[in-house]
């Protein structure tokens, strides 16, 4: 007898935290690990168990050592990688308050830019796409398919009044 197999995809879960005080926003250099060598926005996986909102302000703790007051959540997108049956749901969150002062971590080197030096070419390549819409308020859903050299394959954006 034939038996159709069904797989569901693996999802990871995965935070992003932007601190945007406009007009500058606080990126990190990512120094080990997935994304290294790119200016990101801080964030990584959220632990079982764990609130997706909880696992933001760690590890923006963790990586840029300042504890985010407010926050906001604006973004949910998913990154598919061809060949890796993996979704990574991304969790994106604004904030503009937060004490301590930002400083190299293990993980990530912190620095200011102005809105209009945002380095895109040395950031994932999706981050032109979403960040605009980022910088003026909007909340998003989108879906990104990466292949070759984290070139983009398949991209969806929308727009959307409750993340
Ligand atoms: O901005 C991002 N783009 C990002 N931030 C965290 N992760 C895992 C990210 N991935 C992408 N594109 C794949």
């Amino acid at each position: 007898m034939f038996v159709k197999k069904y797989s569901k995809k693996m999802r990871k879960l995965l935070t992003l935290c932007i601190i945007f005080k406009p007009p500058k926003v606080l990126l990190g250099m990512k120094k080990r690990g997935f994304g290294a060598g790119r200016w990101n926005g801080f964030g990584g996986k959220v632990s079982e168990g764990e609130a997706v909102e909880d696992a933001a302000r760690r590890e923006v703790k963790e990586e840029a050592g300042i504890d985010v007051g407010n926050m906001e959540k604006v973004g949910l997108i998913e990154f598919e990688f061809q060949d890796n049956p993996e979704v990574q749901e991304v969790h994106i969150f604004k904030s503009n308050t937060f004490s301590g002062e930002p400083h190299e971590t293990e993980e990530m080197k912190p620095q200011w830019f102005e809105i209009d030096e945002i380095p895109f070419d040395d950031m994932w390549p999706d981050d032109k796409y979403w960040m605009p819409l980022f910088l003026n308020s909007k909340k998003f859903k989108g879906r990104f398919l990466f292949g070759e050299s984290d070139g983009i394959l398949e991209q969806d954006l929308v727009e959307v009044a409750e993340v």
